[in-house]
């Protein structure tokens, strides 16, 4: 049996589990892991300037590509505590990534050491296993038990932390004799499936709304194939987005308080039967759950059995793998189908496809300062259906889920449930990581930018070129508009005279400035007319010097973009559409001359 130190195992494990890159900061800590990857060669590390920054880029890594496992590195003490917002976002959005952290000696733990926290302690409520290794015979056992976890039912986030002595104690190890255990997916019975169909069958206007769950299990062309099959409407959910393409004639769009379409929520609303799969009915899906629920049946479809009747009890529960589940659903809507037994849904269809026409909210508008609206317009026309989008939080995202369009599963990559301001630009990074190929586009408010920005030095440094879309209100714009509800705007002003950059005015930071100073290019936008040609430059300049290429659109500091706290009761700030040249870029309502628009 090859002897090595533990450590040394541990690296040829995450090799075996298919790991090629790993983001971190390394400290004394975790030099004994440094140094057995430096020995074994196989896995590139991504330095990061921020730990935090690193457990991003691993998300954004593993959102990426099906199968992939994000990694991130740390030391002992605040690295680990660094990175409890990134296994938070991961745990909350089902992502698996693992979280290596170095620790102080064994027998050192209890003593108050030089950066030695509980972090496994620390870390429990949001991972599926955090786990101090105290024996250096159990460090194979622990990544084994890591990934099998990771990839098992509901996917999300695991920590080892490795004490000094642990990482370098000797252990007999042959990874020959290594096999990544078989995972766990629950899948659905034909007779759930029966069950299901027969609630679908009976109702008269049917959607499926499509969540998470169904990227996470690749099973996107499954969802389509289903919804094509039984000529059912489909609402994705922000998590979901991209499992069926906007231009699909069965895309209903997405329901919300925030990231929706007004056709997506009157939709929701005019349905009489819900068949939820791999979703979990996210408060900023449902707002109320009374008008959500008002008249209408629930099938939920999960992976994992407590997260049925976790927010409301549905008409059916079934705990099943999404794409399990949606094979089976394949399978028994066809049997049917031959049978003469699926109705005939063209009507509700329609009535659909109708409202994705025309009620639309206006995004040509020509002020300057820039209103954000056009932004999205123009985005639309520089980055094709290839495009992956990269976004977090704020006024910039809620707009960007309005009137972006994604085409793709994995193509808009956005922190859902735990919003951290800071996530977009170490998350692209690790998108451009794990898809070097791809037009990787991040999307940021300017408070969501600053948050992390230092992380483009990493961008500039490891040549990871995407371009950062930055709308700048020089506000805390999210909370400036909820604040309204307190009379008060306070402590979210980003304004200030910056006494080094006159040409920003009042608008603070110079973020061209920064960007250039950390090494990437960037480029200031006024006027609506200078947005798409500025996108069309970045693009070359990320071509001609492979870093990170910031555009920045000033926007007027004040516009309130559409929410409310019921999916019936969305307030509109704007304008609304009313003619096909308010909304050009519009999916649906390309035949301007034919349209009509509901108000
Ligand atoms: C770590 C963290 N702190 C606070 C918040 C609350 N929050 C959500 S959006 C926002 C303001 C975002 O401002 P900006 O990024 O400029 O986007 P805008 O809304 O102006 O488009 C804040 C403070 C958060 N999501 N995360
Ligand atoms: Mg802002």
């Amino acid at each position: 049996m090859p002897r090595m130190k533990a450590i040394q195992a541990a690296v040829q494990i995450l090799q075996r589990e298919g790991v090629r890159h790993a983001f971190g900061v390394p400290g004394a800590a975790i030099n004994p892991f440094y140094a057995a990857m430096r020995e074994s060669g196989a896995i590139t590390h991504v330095l990061a300037r921020h730990v935090e920054g690193a457990s991003h880029m691993a998300e954004g890594y593993t959102r990426t590509a099906a199968g992939n496992i994000g990694v991130c590195v740390g030391t002992s003490g605040p690295a680990g505590t660094d990175m409890l917002t990134g296994l938070y976002s991961a745990a909350a959005d089902s992502i698996p990534i693992l979280c290596i952290t170095g620790q102080a000696p064994v027998a050192r733990l209890h003593k108050e050491d030089f950066q030695a926290v509980d972090i496994a302690a620390i870390a429990k409520p949001v991972t599926k296993l955090a786990m101090t290794v105290l024996e250096p015979a159990q460090v194979p056992g622990a990544f084994q038990q890591a990934f099998h976890l990771m990839r098992s039912g509901r996917p999300g986030p695991v920590l080892i932390d490795l004490p000094f002595d642990v990482q370098l104690g000797e252990i007999d190890f042959d990874i020959d004799a290594y096999e990544p255990l078989p995972v766990h997916r629950p899948a659905a019975t034909r007779i759930q499936v029966e069950k299901a169909l027969d609630m679908l069958e009976a109702a008269e206007r049917p959607l499926i709304v499509a969540g998470g769950g169904i990227v996470n299990a690749d099973a996107a062309d499954l969802l389509v194939e289903f919804a094509e099959l039984v000529g059912v409407p489909v609402v994705p959910t922000l998590m979901g987005w991209g499992t069926i393409p906007d231009d699909h004639r069965l895309m209903a769009g997405m329901a919300g308080l925030q990231t929706s379409q007004r056709y997506g929520n009157a939709t929701l609303l005019a349905s009489d039967l819900v068949l939820g799969i791999g979703n979990r009915w996210a408060n900023r899906h449902t707002g109320g759950l009374e008008v959500y629920r008002r008249g209408r049946r629930f099938v939920h479809v999960d992976i994992e059995p407590t997260q049925i009747g976790r927010v409301f009890p549905p008409d059916l529960g079934i705990v099943s793998d999404a794409g399990l589940a949606l094979q089976r659903f394949v399978e028994v809507a066809r049997e049917r189908q031959a049978a003469g037994r699926l109705p005939d849904r063209g009507g509700w269809a329609e009535e659909c496809a109708e409202r994705k026409r025309t009620m639309l909210r206006r995004t040509h508008f020509d002020d300057v300062p820039v209103k954000p609206q056009r932004v999205y317009e123009e985005m639309i026309k520089a980055f094709g259906k290839e495009v992956r989008y990269v976004s977090t939080i704020g006024l910039s995202q809620i707009a960007g889920g309005q009137f972006l369009h994604v085409y793709r599963p994995r193509h808009w990559i956005n922190a859902g449930q735990a919003g951290p301001l800071g996530w977009t630009l170490p998350a692209a990074l690790g998108v451009c990581v794990a898809d070097p190929e791809a037009t990787v586009v991040a999307l940021s408010g300017d408070y969501d930018f600053q948050f992390l920005i230092e992380e483009l030095a990493v961008g500039a440094q490891f040549n990871l070129p995407y371009i950062h879309v930055l709308v700048n209100n020089s506000y805390l714009g999210l909370i400036r508009q909820a604040q309204r509800a307190f009379d008060i705007d306070y402590c979210v002003q980003l304004s200030f005279d910056n006494v080094n950059s006159p040409e920003v005015g009042n608008y603070g930071v110079d973020h061209v400035k920064v960007a250039e100073g950390l090494g990437c290019k960037a480029l200031r936008v006024q006027e609506p007319g200078e947005i798409l040609p500025a996108l069309e430059q970045a693009k070359k300049l990320m071509a001609e010097h492979r870093v990170p290429v910031v555009v920045e659109v000033i926007l007027e500091r004040v516009t309130n973009i559409s929410m409310g706290t019921e999916i019936d009761g969305v307030v509109e700030f704007e304008e609304l559409a009313t003619r096909g040249e308010h909304a050009p870029t519009a999916l649906g309502a390309l035949n301007l001359d034919q349209m009509q628009f509901l108000d």
